[in-house]
């Protein structure tokens, strides 16, 4: 088995797109070898990972589609990681409005691959953290990760992405005043998408006003207005991509902190392993007609016993 992971990481390494595929298919499954092939990652790449996270509908799958057709244009190599419970897996749709598909499924220099979410979000971050480290080996000049924001999933996202874009649309209006304290915190770019319906321009200025009290001498988080299906602001988006990376490389505390953020989730998730949702539900189900229940002494034992 080692023999063969090592073989795998040399040709994740040249690039070979199957067995990029079979290394994130071992990682996801968590299938023998998945340890041994994470553990002889180098971290030697500099692929640059960018985040695009939003609710669901935000336009995020056609934004992602629209900025790899523009890299594209530039020869990068990039690899889009899509993580969606709420839709199923379409860049190949999308993807065919822009380049024909055949030219799509031998493009040397697109890497597409959605995962399927399954189990605790939690996990989920791990599993995506892993797998993004994974085709970090590959030589790739972009990694893209699409996720759905739902609560805390997009904050855990951040943690990620050396870039992190947070898609809004103007249905979410309203919800800008509501905006929890995160996804501020978390947003390195704005993106007001479907900035052709009419009350876009509410939500920019909204986003504008947040962004600028939350300004520093130096630093005002962008936001950008775009039609992602018409490539309207996509230019201007990737300009501010590439200006909010050039401006990352002069701080290491920010990959010190990327770092932690990881390696905290990874924790999370080992200490997690054996914690079963359904298992603890109908455990709790006959523990809790008990008189004597209590939930302090019930999670103790609860977790003793599943070390
Ligand atoms: N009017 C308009 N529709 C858009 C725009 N961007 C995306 N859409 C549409 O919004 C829907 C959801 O887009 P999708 O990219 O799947 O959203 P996701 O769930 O955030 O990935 C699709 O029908 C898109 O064609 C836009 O800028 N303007
Ligand atoms: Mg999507």
């Amino acid at each position: 088995m080692r023999h063969n992971i090592t073989q795998l990481h040399e040709q994740v390494k040249a690039g070979n797109f199957l067995a990029i595929a079979r290394g994130v298919t071992i990682v996801e499954n968590s299938l023998p070898g998945y340890e041994s092939l994470l553990l002889s990652l180098h971290e030697t790449r500099h692929a640059r990972v960018i985040g695009i996270t939003g609710p669901p509908g935000a336009g995020k799958s056609t934004l992602v589609s629209a900025l790899l057709h523009h890299w594209l244009r530039e020869n990068k190599k990039i690899a889009v990681l899509a993580v969606d419970p709420s839709s199923p897996f379409n860049y190949g749709a999308l993807l065919g409005d822009r380049i024909r598909m055949s030219e799509y499924y031998t493009n040397p220099n697109i890497f597409i691959r959605s995962l399927a979410t399954r189990g605790a979000l939690g996990g989920l971050s791990a599993k995506i953290i892993e797998i993004t480290d994974l085709i970090r080996e590959a030589p790739f000049d972009i990694i893209m990760v699409e996720t759905v924001g739902v609560g805390q999933s997009e904050v855990e996202i951040a943690g990620l992405a050396d870039c992190t874009i947070v898609a809004l649309v103007p249905e979410a209006g309203d919800e800008v005043q509501t905006l929890k304290a995160g996804v501020m915190e978390i947003a390195d770019i704005f993106v007001v998408n479907k900035a052709d319906r009419a009350d876009a321009e509410g939500l920019y200025r909204n986003l504008r006003i947040l962004a600028h009290e939350k300004s520093t001498e130096t630093h005002e988080t962008p936001v950008i207005k775009t039609v992602a299906t018409e490539n309207t602001g996509i230019e201007e988006l990737a300009t501010e991509i590439d200006k909010f990376l050039e401006t990352q490389k002069q701080q290491p505390a920010k990959r010190l902190h990327l770092m932690t953020e990881k390696c905290w989730q990874l924790i999370t998730a080992q200490r997690m392993k054996n914690i079963n949702h359904n298992v603890l539900k109908s455990e709790l189900a006959t523990a809790i007609l008990k008189d004597d229940f209590n939930l302090y002494a019930f999670t103790k034992d609860f977790l003793n016993r599943s070390q």
